[in-house]
């Protein structure tokens, strides 16, 4: 890990107008997934027949996004991130509109504006429609036809509203927990099926990115990416190329094409070598898929380390946490440093506008005796993050706002509710909001629009209403 080169002590204030937030997506917060119209998605199928927990009730956000937002304004947070569910808006995946679903979004929107909150959507955040799946799902060219025309109707419904759009939420994470690892909906395993999906996620990006510029020229697109920097775990080449070669695979695989209108030509060959011509991209595909967006939504959380020793088919192996690192308690490294590394490395290379659209970890405390969720680890990591990102805006990174992931502890996808993102508690019997000792510092932050102490907002008396 490179030691960041700046000793000088940096004053840490953010630039006027900068979004401070959080974020969330529909299937893992709304719950009422049979209400109103809505179809099943993928995700139902896949907890369904997996017996995993499942979105059916989540934080049923459905019904108490108004007390959710109330929450956010009175954090102080002057931005929203939340995804609209395609099989709320069109349950069919194409054809008919439901009206009480994008009547859903319209209203939240309204609210989230009438509370001082820009609202920041995500077009899709994984929930495909299930009848979509049925006719190929991602593997099929059509499924990103099917977006393009799904985003129209979105930016028909709230485009007069919303100035600032994210597409398609880590196509890496989608394309390969969901059809390389098998952990993830639909929960295929298969190299050569993700890189076609990888595909036509990014065609999906470019095509809602084509329609966003057509019908509303003055708003902002970006696509929200996750972004594992990958360390060499020696200073050996053969670890350093191998590190290299993992950045291809999660990192370059996306930003190239968004960013360069091109494949990295080292990670096309290794993907030709492994499963053949990668021959589903037509000609004019890197046109739509490189025009160039407004921002990168950058979703950080952990490095990966990465050795020479390979773990087939992939000529290298990711290793687990260092040990003396600390860690969240899912396992993941908790290094803010790397966070800075990268937010200078994408200024560097790719020269664009930043938005986070994620970053956070697991701790998981609870309420104890006195009610406050002590969550120090998240307190300080937090912390740690944001004067990173304050080190980086200082190097000349140009970062428009930072949204934590996520407001609500929530269904975290394949590991259920067990592992909490949340700056806020969920209890799972009674849907009850706590807000934790780290959302009381998040909101000292962003009321003086600079990262303060760590124990800033937690003293004294809590004034907190009550959120059940
Ligand atoms: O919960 C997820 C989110 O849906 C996408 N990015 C990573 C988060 C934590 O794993």
């Amino acid at each position: 890990m490179s030691p960041h080169p700046h000793s000088e002590r940096p004053t840490n204030v953010f630039p006027p107008g900068f979004l401070w937030g959080a974020a969330t997506s529909s299937y893992q917060v709304e719950g009422a997934a049979r209400e109103d119209g809505r179809a099943l998605s993928i995700w139902d199928t896949f907890t369904a027949e997996r017996g995993m927990d499942s979105g059916e009730v989540a934080c049923d956000h459905y019904h108490r996004w108004p007390t959710d937002a109330d929450l956010m304004a009175h954090l102080g947070m002057n931005a929203y991130r939340f995804s609209l569910a395609w099989p709320r808006i069109v349950p069919n995946g194409t054809g008919a509109v439901n009206p009480a679903g994008l009547a859903h979004y319209d209203r939240m929107v309204d609210g989230l504006l009438e509370r001082g909150i820009t609202p920041v959507p995500t077009l899709y955040h994984w929930d495909l429609p299930q009848a979509l799946q049925e006719r190929g799902g991602w593997t099929s060219r059509a499924t990103s036809d099917a977006f393009a025309a799904y985003t129209e109707i979105c930016l028909d419904a709230l485009g007069d509203r919303v100035d600032t759009w994210l597409t398609v939420n880590e196509p890496w994470v989608a394309s390969v927990l969901g059809y390389r690892l098998g952990l993830h909906a639909p929960g295929e395993e298969d190299l050569r099926t993700s890189l076609l999906v990888a595909h036509h996620l990014l065609l999906a990006h470019g095509a809602a990115t084509q329609r966003i510029r057509e019908r509303r020229p003055f708003a902002r697109v970006g696509i929200p990416l996750s972004l594992f920097p990958n360390y060499p775990v020696t200073d050996d080449p053969a670890d350093t190329a191998a590190a290299w070669g993992s950045d291809g695979y999660t990192n370059r695989w996306f930003l190239d094409p968004v960013l360069r209108g091109r494949y990295p030509a080292d990670t096309a060959e290794l993907f030709e070598r492994l499963v053949g011509p990668l021959d589903w991209v037509r000609p004019g595909d890197l046109d739509l898929i490189g025009a160039r967006p407004d921002l990168i939504g950058v979703n950080y959380y952990t490095r990966r380390r990465i050795s020479a020793a390979a773990a087939e088919p992939l000529p290298w192996r990711v290793l687990p946490a260092q040990p003396g690192v600390p860690v969240t308690d899912s396992g993941w490294e908790d290094v803010p440093e790397v966070f800075y590394d990268l937010l200078v490395r994408l200024h560097r290379d790719y020269d664009i506008p930043l938005l986070i659209t994620e970053n956070g970890g697991v701790w998981n405390a609870e309420p104890g005796p006195d009610g406050r969720v002590r969550d120090t680890g998240r307190v300080r990591a937090l912390r740690a993050h944001l004067l990173a990102m304050s080190r980086a805006i200082e190097a000349g990174v140009q970062v428009l706002g930072y949204l934590h992931w996520s407001l609500l502890d929530n269904l975290e996808w394949a590991e259920g509710y067990g592992q909490r993102f949340g700056l806020v508690h969920v209890d799972r019997e009674t849907q009850r909001r706590t807000v934790k000792d780290s959302a009381r510092y998040y909101a000292a932050v962003i009321a003086a629009n600079r990262v303060v102490d760590a124990t800033d907002g937690l003293a004294g008396k809590r004034e907190d209403p009550g959120w059940g």
